[in-house]
Parts: structure tokens; C-alpha cells; sequence
């Protein structure tokens, strides 16, 4: 699709539901911008969210969540917002530290201890100086869905070590973090929307891409790429950001709603998030994906040097960087 087909589409979405949904003169339909498939758990969550938000608000407030990137790809999503095209969205990290730097740092390779680590840093202070860094972009984030880990497939042979992508085309988001962090593991990193993933493996375009195990299941791009190699080089927490024009918008009361609810479909995110990659795996077990477990992830780590001297470049980045290591 290009930009004007996008445009387009947009806005015949939007006059669609303005008719569908407005059930009252004050009730407003927001519209919510999603990359994945219907019972992914971020758009479970997501749902939930405007579910919650109508009950809450008595009507005033609900959700539409277009999924499967309806609304376009997630860099003209997240570009959409400075327009006012898209209410609400749940936006990678990764994707967001093109527009906002600070966002790119809570995205580096190997940045965090676990996924408790994550989260206690993007649920406290420093969740707010995300938020804060996302302004210029008429964003507010509320609250943080977790992105997994994610990790090679491949299609023709299994990565055991960083040589082992020498060469290979690996299909990364189109995002500078994703870009840097395979290429310094050797690889070609070729930027392709989520959507145009699975024929590109099917054609040969790409040798490979890297995910989490429920975009790689739910995409079904296993069907091509029999290789999961768990080399785990990001953890990208996925933020649920409201416009900033809407947020500014409404009543202290009204805020502390959207906050409230936001957190409770994070935390139901974070729920099935934990049994859908449970489910993911036996999947892609079942489909005869080998799941190579990497022991040693030493030499992956070790490749990030030249990603963090390139990124981390400003005094501003490198406390947050120190911050982010500090917290328990
Ligand atoms: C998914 C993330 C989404 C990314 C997508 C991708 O949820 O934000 O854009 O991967 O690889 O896991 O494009």
C-alpha cells in the first residue's frame, strides 16, 4: 500500500466507525492501531482495554482495535500519531527509539537481567521519562506490554554462534536498534514490514528473521524457517500509548481512568502473554521446528559493543543506560 492508499483507508475506517460505534452524543470511539492477530495476547489485552475503558467511563470512552496492522505498518502507525489519525496503539520500543531516543536505550540487546528486571524498570520513574521523551510524537504512554525475547530462524541451517550468520539475510523491523544489533552480529539485516515476512522466507528473499516464539508461531512463518535458534539477543518491552491531543484532553478524573485500566490490561498482557508462548512452543515442537537452546550466549553478548558505542551517544542516553542497569 502507499501513503495515499494508507491515507485512504484510514480515513474510510474512521467514518465507518464514527457511524458503527457512536451510540451517544458524547461517546467517544477511539481508534486503536495493533500489528498482530486477533488472539495474540496484545490484542487480547488491547481489547480489554477499551472493554474496560466503556465500562468505566460509562460509555463515554470505548475501543476499536483494528488488528493485523490494518491501519498500516508500525512506522506509519507510529508517525500517524502526530496527526491525530490513531487514538491508541501498542508501539515496540525498538520502533519508537527512531522517533525518541531514550526509547531506543530501554531497547538495547541484552539490556536486561530478566523479564522482571524489565519490568520493574519500565513500570517505575524511568517508565515516566519514556513517556515524557514521547511528547514531541503526541504520545502518552500508560503502561508496558512485554515483547518477549527475541531470537534467529532460519531457514536453512541452525545459529550457533554469531558466525554462523555471517552473510545471511536476516529480516529485522524496519527500526535503527534491529538493524544495528544484527548487524553487528555479522548478519545482512534487511528491513521488510511484519507482513511481507513470510513470502520473502517462502521466495529466498531472506535466509532468516528473529522473533519472539508467539510472532513466530502466529505468523506462521515455522512453516518456512524450521530453525528457532535462543540466542535472545533483545527484550523489547511494547508500550500502550494514548494521543497526547486526546490525553490533554480530558479531565484528572477521566486520566486517572485511562491510567488505571491501561495497567490492568498490561498486567493481562503480561498474564497471557506467559501462556501463549507456552502454547507457541508446542507448536512449532509439533510442526518439527529444532529449537537450538545456545548454552553460551557469551559471544552474542560480546558482539554489542560497537551497537552500544553507536547508540548510547549522548550524556542524557548514557545516565538513562546507567539507571536502567541500576535498578533491583
Ligand atoms: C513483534 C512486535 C512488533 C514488531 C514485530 C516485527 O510485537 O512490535 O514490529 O515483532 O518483527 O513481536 O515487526
Amino acid at each position: 500500500m502507499n501513503l495515499a492508499q494508507r491515507l485512504g483507508r484510514i480515513a474510510a475506517v474512521a467514518a465507518v466507525s464514527a457511524v458503527a460505534f457512536s451510540f451517544t452524543a458524547e461517546a467517544r470511539e477511539l481508534r486503536g492501531w495493533n500489528l498482530h492477530v486477533p488472539d495474540y495476547p496484545g490484542s487480547i489485552a488491547m481489547e480489554k482495554f477499551g472493554e474496560l475503558l466503556a465500562e468505566r467511563t460509562e460509555g463515554r470512552y470505548t475501543g476499536s482495535v483494528f488488528h493485523n496492522g490494518q491501519l498500516g505498518d508500525q512506522r506509519f502507525a507510529i508517525e500517524q500519531f502526530a496527526l491525530d489519525g490513531i487514538d491508541f496503539a501498542v508501539f515496540s520500543g525498538g520502533s519508537l527509539g527512531d522517533f525518541a531516543s531514550p526509547l531506543k536505550i530501554v531497547s538495547m540487546p541484552y539490556i536486561f537481567r530478566s523479564a522482571e528486571h524489565m519490568y520493574a524498570v519500565v513500570d517505575g520513574e524511568i517508565g515516566d521519562r519514556l513517556s515524557d521523551a514521547l511528547a514531541d510524537h503526541n504520545m502518552v504512554a500508560l503502561a508496558w506490554y512485554t515483547g518477549g525475547a527475541r531470537s534467529f530462524y532460519t531457514v536453512g541451517k541452525p545459529v550457533n554462534s554469531p558466525a554462523d550468520l555471517e552473510g545471511l539475510k536476516i529480516r529485522v523491523p524496519d527500526a535503527e536498534i534491529f538493524v544495528s544489533t544484527v548487524e553487528a552480529l555479522g548478519a545482512n539485516a534487511t528491513p521488510l514490514a511484519f507482513g511481507e515476512v513470510y513470502t520473502a522466507l517462502q521466495t529466498g528473499v531472506i535466509d532468516g528473521a528473529e522473533n519472539n516464539a508467539p510472532s513466530f508461531e502466529s505468523t506462521r512463518h515455522y512453516e518456512v524457517a524450521k530453525f528457532y535458534s535462543l540466542d535472545e539477543h533483545l527484550m523489547v518491552p511494547e508500550a500502550l500509548v494514548v494521543s497526547k491531543t486526546l490525553w490533554d484532553s480530558l479531565s484528572a478524573e477521566d486520566q486517572d481512568i485511562f491510567r488505571t485500566v491501561a495497567r490492568e490490561s498490561a498486567e493481562h498482557q503480561r498474564q497471557l502473554w506467559a501462556e501463549r508462548e507456552e502454547k507457541s512452543n508446542a507448536i512449532l515442537a509439533e510442526a518439527g521446528v529444532k529449537v537450538n537452546a545456545i548454552e553460551d550466549k557469551q559471544p552474542f553478548i560480546d558482539a554489542m559493543g560497537p551497537v552500544y558505542e553507536k547508540l548510547v551517544d549522548t550524556d542524557e542516553l548514557r545516565t538513562l543506560l546507567t539507571d536502567i542497569q541500576a535498578v533491583e
